[in-house]
């Protein structure tokens, strides 16, 4: 086989499996719908026991808050890829769709809190915590008041 031959099979191998990939990960709408919905379950959990802490309802435990801080800053990165075209539905808006720009800037600011949560955490300062709490769940409620249905 020519070189040329060579490398335009190897692209266009590379090409079907990197769109094969992003079809292969969701067969169907509601498979995009439920792993973010899953994905948002697990990190609300470990926001919310965050929260008890930061509230003064639960007692502070630097390597709990560590744990849990770690978990939301990591899932924190995996909601947006399940938001692709042809996935609307759950309590998901179509404003995620229309302005998707709008959609995609307020998931940034979200995962930049978490991840200032994530190092305040390791700080073990819980005023830090608290004022990082407070900043990240602003982000969540800013993106839920323009981008989720009540
Ligand atoms: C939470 C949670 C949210 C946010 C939001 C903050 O604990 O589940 O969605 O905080 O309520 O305003």
């Amino acid at each position: 086989m020519k070189l040329q031959k060579v490398i335009s099979f190897g692209l266009a191998g590379a090409l079907t499996v990197s769109a094969g990939f992003a079809f292969a990960q969701f067969q169907k709408p509601e498979d995009a719908i439920k792993y973010r919905q899953s994905v948002f379950t697990v990190l609300a959990n470990s926001f919310g026991k965050i929260g008890a802490v930061v509230k003064g309802e639960a007692p502070y435990n630097k390597d709990e808050v560590t744990k849990n801080a770690a978990v939301v800053a990591t899932l924190s990165t995996l909601p947006w890829q399940a938001f692709g075209q042809g996935t609307e539905g759950g309590k998901a808006q179509a404003d995620i769709w229309s302005d998707n720009a709008k959609f995609k800037a307020a998931s940034e600011k979200m995962q930049l809190a978490v991840a200032n949560l994530n190092t305040a955490a390791q700080s073990g300062d819980l005023e830090s915590i608290k004022k990082a709490f407070g900043a990240a769940g602003a982000t969540c409620k800013g993106c839920h008041d323009d981008f989720k249905k009540k």
